[in-house]
């Protein structure tokens, strides 16, 4: 990626009223957290997130699901922001109007500083009743690391009993449809959408960037890979998002 590119992309980025911000895993990735297509590492290296990321897994088994999500908890819960995530707070804070849109459940958006990220998949931090939605508590970090070090079975709803689950959208449920209607209504009226780190491979999140181009907006994208959303870029700078997003707001 050229130093004029960057540039320019800067220039892009300073002359915009109203910019959205459409970031995925990839943002995280620099503080550790690993993207959703990375192979499971540890004791998770046999599974597919995919598959343990659906309704149909959590009702086979919930206490492998649930240990999932405890231990992705955790991960983040020892990670912190990084240069990506406190540039794209630095953005929200200098632009007119500034939207961030996430589709990661982790909490390093808030922790760099950013105001109200729009969590497009919900929150690790978010656990709710499966049979009633009441909220539930976020269990405090596990101290060691229980039974086979993978299953730890769900606590119950203070309310009906029922079994707790984590607050995110698995594959085959409705996003938040106030979270939706906010991100598509920000992407059709901004004049620039950065989507950072994100495959484009998932939907609807994966249409943002299209309905922000459709209504005339500028599309930058920030990912060391192609993607499928390639075709949609105006600019698309090759790196990652520690590394590019600091050079576009120096
Ligand atoms: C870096 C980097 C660095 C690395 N810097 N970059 C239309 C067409 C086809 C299918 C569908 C469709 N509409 C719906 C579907 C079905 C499905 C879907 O999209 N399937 C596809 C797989 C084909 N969608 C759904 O089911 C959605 N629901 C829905 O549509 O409901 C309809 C409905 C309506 C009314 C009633 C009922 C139903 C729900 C989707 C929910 C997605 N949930 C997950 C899990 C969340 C919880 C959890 O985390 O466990 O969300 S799946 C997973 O993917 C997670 C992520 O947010 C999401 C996107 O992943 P992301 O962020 O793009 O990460 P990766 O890992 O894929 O990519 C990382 C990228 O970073 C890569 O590009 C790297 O290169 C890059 N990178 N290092 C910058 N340092
Ligand atoms: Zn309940």
């Amino acid at each position: 990626m050229g130093q004029r590119m960057v540039r320019e992309a800067g220039a892009l980025l300073a002359q915009a009223r109203s910019v959205v911000v459409l970031t995925g895993a990839g943002v995280s990735a620099e503080s550790g957290v690993p993207t959703f297509r990375d192979a499971l590492t540890g004791l998770w290296r046999s599974f597919d997130a995919q598959r343990l990321a659906t309704p149909e897994a959590f009702r086979d088994d919930p206490a492998l699901v649930w240990g999932w999500y405890e231990w992705r908890r955790a991960t983040v819960r020892q990670a912190r922001p990084n240069a990506g995530h406190l540039a794209v707070a630095a953005i929200e804070a200098r632009v007119p109007s500034g939207v961030v849109v996430t589709q990661n459940v982790d909490d390093l958006h808030e922790r760099a500083g950013s105001v109200a990220p729009i969590h497009l998949h919900g929150s690790l931090f978010a656990p709710r009743c499966s049979a009633c939605a009441h909220p539930a508590p976020v269990p405090d970090e596990v101290a060691e690391e229980p039974g086979d070090g993978r299953r730890v079975v769900p606590p119950r709803c203070a309310r009906c009993a029922g079994l707790v689950r984590p607050g995110v959208v698995w594959f085959g449920e409705a996003l938040p449809a106030m979270a939706l209607e906010a991100a598509v209504e920000a992407a059709s009226t901004c004049d620039l959408l950065v989507t950072v780190g994100t495959s484009g491979l998932v939907y609807p999140a994966a249409e943002i960037p299209q309905v922000a181009a459709r209504s005339g907006a500028t599309v930058m994208q920030v990912n060391p890979e192609q993607t499928p959303l390639d075709a949609d870029a105006d600019v698309n700078l090759r790196g990652p998002a520690a590394q590019v997003l600091p050079a576009l707001v120096q």
